[in-house]
């Protein structure tokens, strides 16, 4: 898998416990049908690097930036967080290993901050959403953006909780300023990694870098995944890969989420066990119907692709494969899309 062990003597407080160094691959030796076949579709954690190129984000986003351009507007910083974009970059700035500020992860920049779209153009091709960008999809499901949401954290901040993401999704996160130390653990450690009761997505555990033996003794039987993001580079998370994030510096990225025929079984499944409210009937049919579609799916993304506008063409924009076949970003409409 090109993961080596690395030295856990310069983290003691992890020495129990395996860890590996993530698997890095350089984008001008990875084509994007490569990184499908060997990652995506064999659910296996990567770091591309230089996957997003030159766009406007990369050279101009900074703390600075935002706090020039947007410093009055309100922001969601977490579920429970409001602030303006000033205030957080003040927090953000000042934010230090032993007294770390928030950390923004809950901004959704179609609906909430569209005028950022342009400044990720061109967009970072393997993050491209997959099914989630096909017209094919029921309206409230399809998200041709991936679900793009903006992270933001000062020195330390880090993503509240260790996790995998919902609706059986892969995920990526592509470091556009600063850099993030970033972990994972494979889905087979789950019960090392202690899920809350109800919310089997999430780890009791606080933080994984001073673990109480006693009350998560398993813990150190779980293989612990370790990569640090520098700008340009993009993780692929896939799905239900647990995961964590802790800014090193002032750090901005992007998270989306991605959706195709590697990941379709368990996201049906997802969607119809949520449905339990559902008669019978029709959660059978729900089953039937996303089941078909996701047949139908893989019949036209295996379809033969000609350049050209014929019967192919067609086919293409119906059942993308390629952030190229999925077409303009601006032709993406935003304001029906589901806010979650
Ligand atoms: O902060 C990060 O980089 C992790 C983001 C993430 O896992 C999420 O938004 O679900």
């Amino acid at each position: 898998m090109g993961a080596v062990d690395i030295d856990t003597q310069a983290r003691p407080e992890i020495r129990a416990q395996r860890r590996v160094a993530l698997e890095r691959r350089s984008a001008a030796e990875l084509p994007y049908p490569d990184f499908v076949r060997d990652y995506v579709a064999r659910n296996r954690p990567v770091v591309v690097e230089n996957a997003l190129q030159a766009c406007p984000a990369r050279q101009q986003w900074t703390p600075e930036y935002f706090r020039e351009r947007f410093g009055a507007k309100r922001i969601q910083v977490s579920p429970s967080e409001q602030m303006t974009f000033a205030d957080f970059i003040d927090a953000v700035l000042a934010s230090r290993e032993d007294a770390p500020g928030p950390y923004m992860y809950r901004l959704f920049i179609g609906p909430h901050m569209p005028e950022l779209l342009p400044d990720l153009e061109p967009l970072n091709p393997y993050a491209f959403p997959r099914r989630l960008a096909s017209p094919l999809m029921p309206r409230q499901w399809r998200r041709p953006d991936g679900y793009l949401k903006l992270l933001f954290g000062g020195i330390g901040g880090r993503f509240p909780f260790l996790h995998y993401d919902l609706e059986n999704s892969h995920a990526t996160i592509t470091e556009i300023h600063g850099d993030k130390e970033f972990i994972l653990y494979p889905p087979e450690d789950a019960a090392f990694l202690y899920p809350k009761p109800g919310m089997p997505n999430q780890s009791t555990i606080p933080d994984v870098r001073q673990v109480d033996a006693q009350r998560f003794p398993l813990y150190e039987r779980a293989t612990q995944y370790h990569t640090v993001l520098h700008p340009g580079d993009m993780v692929f998370v896939p799905s239900r890969w647990w995961h964590g994030a802790r800014a090193l510096s002032p750090s901005i990225s992007i998270c989306q989420n991605m959706l195709d025929g590697s990941n379709w079984g368990g996201y049906v499944d997802e969607l119809c066990s949520r449905a339990s409210g559902l008669p019978e009937s029709k959660r059978y049919a729900k089953r039937a119907y996303l089941s078909a579609l996701g047949g139908l799916l893989s019949m036209l993304e295996r379809w033969p692709r000609r350049s050209g506008a014929g019967s192919t063409g067609r086919v293409a924009r119906l059942a993308p494969v390629t952030c190229a076949e999925a077409g303009d970003s601006s032709r993406w409409p935003v304001a029906s899309w589901k806010v979650r």
